[in-house]
């Protein structure tokens, strides 16, 4: 069990100018922000993060989603932290999420779903190292 996780603030919620509301939720339970940017994915950048998903139907949409905006990745540390912030962004499709998760609050279908969340240690690490080097980590 490791303490770190990354997520990621997707177009569609900076977008929608709720960044900060976005941010206050995390905090508010009890992540601690090690890092954090905006910035705007290349297409090679984007495919390579959800290299992952390259097999799965909604591959492209998904990558096209991640570059037609901004979005602002975080990295944040709790104790089980990669457990503890897929339970505080609710499920895939915001329709199927509990009350109270970032994704039944910001989220308005299940590609567009406001944030992202590693679903493993290993993926977290990888992920945390796709957007930020190390002296950008407190
Ligand atoms: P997760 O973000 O809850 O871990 P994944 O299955 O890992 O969900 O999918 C990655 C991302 O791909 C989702 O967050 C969403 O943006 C998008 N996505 C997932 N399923 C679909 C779908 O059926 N249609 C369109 N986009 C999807
Ligand atoms: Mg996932």
């Amino acid at each position: 069990m490791s303490n770190r996780t990354l997520a990621i603030i997707k177009p569609d919620a900076v977008r929608k100018n709720v960044i900060g509301q976005i941010i206050a939720k995390i905090t508010e339970s009890g992540f601690k922000v090690l890092g954090v940017k905006m910035v705007h994915l290349s297409k090679n950048s984007a495919q390579a993060f959800y290299e992952v998903h390259k097999e799965r139907p909604f591959y492209g949409e998904l990558v096209d989603f991640m570059i037609s905006g901004a979005c602002v990745p975080i990295v944040l540390e709790k104790d089980n932290a990669v457990a503890e912030f897929r339970k505080l962004i609710g499920a895939t499709d915001p329709a199927q999420a509990e009350d109270g998760t970032i994704r039944k609050l910001f989220a308005d279908s299940k590609a567009e779903n406001a944030v992202h969340g590693s679903d493993s240690d290993e993926n977290a690490n990888n992920e945390i190292a796709h957007f930020f080097s190390k002296n950008e980590l407190v």
